[in-house]
């Protein structure tokens, strides 16, 4: 069901070498892209009317508004089932925790008595979530978008997901419920990159957001990189990975457990193993048939996700090797199942989020760690990290000098400008103490 990928023996190539001997899927957002175009254009120049054509054709339902009423929340949130809010209530509680302190002081550097510069953090105004629909329904991930966004002090905060034939026209009713929960009122039914093109460029029921974040497919993705430089985005995110690496101290029931749980998303899903022990590595394999015989999205996405191209077992000489595999690959979850795991993790540079030891599953960060689960894929995490309060935030730079200060350094500026062929930069500097004559004197 999984395949091997044998790298003992010989040296591990070095860099970018080493990372194309691993699995990966291919998820092709610039071929999207042009798919994506006209839809972003439709709703640009047709604003709602747009949208309601799109919803009636891609998930069968015509819609009065996009817009969904206030009552709608309040009714999904009065339905849900009690233990589902007691889940979703402590998952929010946890998020908030970790989040809260993800928070940004303001702080000023002097730099030389009567210079300063103070970096000062400001929530961005206005942000549209999205949240997918269809195969997944998370209202886990309304959580881990809504919960950074709020504690970073976002002011106007929407969601959109996509309208469901049947729940009239609105969306899913635990994503609603999971708003209501959250106090996020303004929410509308709009799926896919129309969602993505209606925050970008606003129509009449919806204002425009200065940035989107939130999961989707390849077409939310390819959307996000079409308003690349127009609106901020989190991150073009693709199928789930999870990575393990395991000594033979792992009990290869939990590590099968853990690649089939996120196996369970999607075909394109990524399950790799990383392991020195033989013995584990088959272990795990003749655990994933009654495993995964004995769950439930069998055909549709776990075996096509285990088979496929993106997902194997990788042998290699020892956990420092190991270590190496896994910094290559940089999965977007990363499980350390080996003795003195911590220790390992420690050691680890490249991962969207990293799991220790026998206790601590992908699955708990999915929903209750306190951790965001919203997190780089496709090898990103060699470079950005995952969404949090940060994510929502801008760095202001407030420069301050005095006339002495400025004075001190004059020279520095003007000899600079100079090298750089920037005259006029430095007459900005002259002007201030008495033009080019006197500045000339004074050298
Ligand atoms: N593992 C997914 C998030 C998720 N899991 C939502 C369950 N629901 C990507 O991190
Ligand atoms: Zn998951």
């Amino acid at each position: 069901m999984i395949s091997r990928i044998d790298l003992r023996g010989d040296a591990l190539p070095e860099g970018s070498a080493l990372r194309d001997l691993l699995p990966r899927a291919d998820f092709d957002v610039q071929a999207a892209l042009e798919k994506v175009r006209p839809i972003c254009e439709a709703v640009h120049h047709r604003g709602d009317a747009a949208l309601i054509d799109y919803a009636e054709r891609f998930d069968g339902v015509r819609l009065e508004s996009v817009r969904v009423p206030a009552q709608a929340l309040a009714d999904a949130l009065e339905a849900l089932d009690p233990a589902v809010r007691a889940a979703l209530e402590e998952s929010i509680r946890r998020a908030r925790l970790v989040h809260r302190e993800q928070r940004r002081t303001t702080h000023t550097t002097q730099v030389v008595p009567g210079g300063s510069v103070t970096e000062k953090w400001v929530p961005v105004d206005r942000v549209g979530l999205y949240a997918p629909g269809g195969r997944s329904v998370y209202p886990s991930s309304v959580v881990m978008n809504v919960v950074p966004a709020q504690e970073a002090g976002v002011g106007s905060i929407a969601l959109a997901s996509p309208a469901q034939a049947d729940f009239g026209g609105l969306p899913h009713p635990t994503i609603l419920a999971a708003c209501a929960l959250l106090g996020v009122d303004e929410v509308y039914a709009a799926g896919g990159a129309t969602a993505v093109a209606m925050f970008a460029y606003g129509t009449e029921s919806c204002a425009p957001a200065n940035m989107v974040t939130g999961p989707g497919n390849i077409w939310v993705a390819a959307a996000k990189r079409y308003f690349t430089g127009k609106i901020g985005i989190d991150a073009e995110a693709g199928p789930t990975e999870i990575a393990v690496l395991a000594d033979a101290t792992a009990d290869p029931v939990h590590v099968a457990a853990d690649l089939i749980s996120q196996a369970e998303h999607d075909p394109l899903a990524a399950a790799v193993l990383v392991t020195d022990s033989v013995e584990l590595a088959d272990a795990v394999e003749k655990e994933l048939e009654p495993q995964v015989a004995a769950t439930r999205h069998i055909d549709d996405r776990i075996v096509p996700a285990l088979a496929g191209k993106q997902s194997a077992i990788v042998l290699v000489d020892g956990i420092e090797e190991g270590l190496r595999v896994v910094d290559a690959y940089g999965a977007e979850h990363l499980e350390i199942q080996t003795a003195d795991a911590a220790v390992v993790a420690d050691r680890v540079k490249n991962a969207g989020a990293i799991f220790i030891g026998p206790w601590a599953p992908v699955s708990l960060g999915d929903y209750a760690a306190g951790s965001n689960h919203v997190l780089p894929t496709g090898g990103c995490a060699c470079h950005s990290s995952g969404l949090s309060v940060q994510s929502f935030l801008r760095g202001i730079h407030i420069v301050d000098y005095t006339k002495d200060a400025l004075a001190d350094v004059a020279h520095h500026v003007v000899t600079l400008a100079e090298a750089e062929d920037l005259p006029a930069h430095g007459a900005a500097i002259k002007a201030r103490f008495g033009g080019a004559e006197q500045w000339a004197q004074r050298l």
